[in-house]
């Protein structure tokens, strides 16, 4: 799932786009993966060229340590009650601009950020845009560790299939961030998702689903002819 070299070339260019939407004094939720970074390394240029004012919300280590590399400086999401925008990349964008995240297992603290924003804005390449959430992923689901046989068995009750998510280079389960496990489901095309997030929602040992439903203010798209960044609204 992750990405191609043209897919690469595509995420740079959305990155860096992004980054214009960038203006003095805002403070600004940092997303974390490989499209986030570009709009980090660009948003450091403009501070260091162009003389930029902002104050950045990392979503995660990955992002503190990018934001640090450029000089950003940063506001712990604890010490913050108001984000004017946040930029972060997705795994999948449907018509509605919901999305799935929680690829690189930073979507509880990623979601924090995007709840506190003024605008949330979901940068991507093309191969991201899917007719329905869950077409090539699983979902995410950020639970601590004793409740991994509980949250595994409601899952598939629910019609899921779940995998508990592996390190490379390390032994054993992914731990996030915050500590804990990521399971990733995998649903049928009949499942409703909104359904299952509500349940999710009042599972014990359940944090954070990767299901970000009606929080994206727009999506920027690099298009795969390589030039192109087209602006998804929401208009609902
Ligand atoms: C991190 O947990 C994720 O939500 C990422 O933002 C998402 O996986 C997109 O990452 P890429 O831009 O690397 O594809």
């Amino acid at each position: 799932m992750k990405s191609s070299s043209s897919n690469e070339a595509l995420k740079q260019l959305v990155g860096r786009t992004t980054a214009g939407l960038l203006a003095d004094g805002m403070i600004c939720g940092m997303g974390t993966g490989s499209t986030a970074r570009f709009f980090i390394e660009e948003a450091g240029r403009r501070m260091r060229e162009e003389g930029l004012r902002i104050t950045g919300v990392p979503t995660s280590f990955q992002s503190r340590l990018l934001c640090q590399q450029q000089g950003i400086p940063l506001l712990d999401a604890q010490d913050c009650r108001h984000i004017d925008v946040a930029v972060d990349g997705a795994d999948e964008v449907d018509p509605d601009l919901n999305v799935i995240k929680g690829g690189g297992a930073a979507h509880t603290i990623e979601k924090l950020i995007a709840s506190m924003a003024t605008q949330f804005v979901i940068v991507v390449d093309e191969s991201k845009l899917v007719p329905r959430l869950g077409s090539i992923i699983g979902i995410p689901i950020e639970i601590i560790m004793p409740a991994l046989g509980h949250v595994s068995d409601v899952v598939t009750r629910l019609g899921g299939q779940p995998t508990l998510r592996m390190g490379i280079k390390k032994d054993g389960p992914v731990l996030t961030d915050n500590g804990h496990v990521v399971l990733d489901v995998k649903f049928g095309p009949d499942v409703n998702l909104r359904e299952v997030d509500a349940l999710l929602h009042v599972t014990p040992g359940v944090l954070e689903t990767g299901l970000f439903f009606d929080l994206a203010t727009k999506v920027l798209v690099g298009m795969s002819d390589g030039k192109t960044v087209k602006t998804l609204e929401r208009t609902r």
